[in-house]
């Protein structure tokens, strides 16, 4: 069981950028299936996918990792000795738990935890590249050349799978679709206090894109479709086929 989030719980004197540090990796679970609709059936998904994609002796990478869920979604998905993953993550507390985790389990494919930033990782031979909400916490600069280095390390027939939290674009729909999510938070148990500390820890942190802006950057890297497979409220996750 996950503990329970609670850390914007309280009023605090300042609000400091957010960070994944211990406190955020220990509650991390409970605070994104509350805060992401359909976080499990994404999750469930991204195994799925690599059910059916994932081609045999490839690389899938999972920039991103925080604790594993979709690495292990996609090595419980794949006959077993069919591919190798590599997970990565930034944070060095994700990181930890995340190979206490996988290491805790027999896997019918390898998950290699290492800590990195995705923009530096050297990828190759890869059927499947997952962002599962990472892109998003990327400088906006950096992101071109990011997407372009998972295109380069795709086989053809490969795919790169990337869910978002995404901006609507003028304001009356950017309300509706925010109210929408707002109230999602309210019916899993986040109080107005909870909700607008967060809002601010994640200003700078968290750039979001419209669906127009990934779609662009998807076909700029060589992506030749890319197909919005799930949406809900004001995040989204995409299946870019090479
Ligand atoms: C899941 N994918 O459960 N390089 C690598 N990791 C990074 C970087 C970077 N430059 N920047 C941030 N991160 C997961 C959920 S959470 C999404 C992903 C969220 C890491 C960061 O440390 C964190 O673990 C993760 O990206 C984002 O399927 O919290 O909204």
């Amino acid at each position: 069981m996950s503990n329970k989030d609670n850390l914007f719980a309280t009023p605090l004197n300042q609000v400091s950028d957010f960070s994944f540090d211990e406190a955020v990796a220990d509650v991390f679970p409970d605070m994104i299936s509350r805060s992401v609709p359909g976080y499990q059936t994404i999750i469930h998904t991204i195994g799925q996918l690599a059910a059916s994609h994932v081609q045999p002796r490839s690389m899938v990478y999972d920039l991103g990792c925080s604790l594993g869920a979709a690495s292990l979604s996609v090595s419980r998905s794949c006959p077993a000795q069919h591919c190798q993953i590599a997970a990565i993550d930034s944070s060095p507390a994700m990181v930890e738990r995340c190979k206490r985790t996988v290491g805790s389990f027999q896997l019918p494919n390898p998950i290699e935890v290492s800590e990195g930033f995705a923009q530096t990782v050297t990828m190759k031979n890869a059927s499947m590249v997952i962002m599962n909400f990472t892109l998003q916490f990327i400088p906006p600069p950096e992101r071109a050349a990011m997407l372009q280095s998972i295109y380069d390390a795709l086989l053809p027939g490969g795919i790169f799978v990337l869910s978002e939290k995404i901006r609507h674009g003028n304001t009356a729909g950017e309300t509706l679709i925010n109210d929408l999510h707002l109230n999602f938070k309210r019916q899993n148990g986040y109080s107005e206090l909870e909700i607008s500390q967060k809002r601010a820890a994640l200003e700078n942190v968290m750039l979001i894109d419209t669906f127009a802006d990934h779609d662009q950057r998807l076909n700029d890297a060589g992506f030749s479709d890319v197909v919005m497979w799930y949406r809900c409220f004001n995040f989204m996750s995409l299946v870019a086929i090479k």
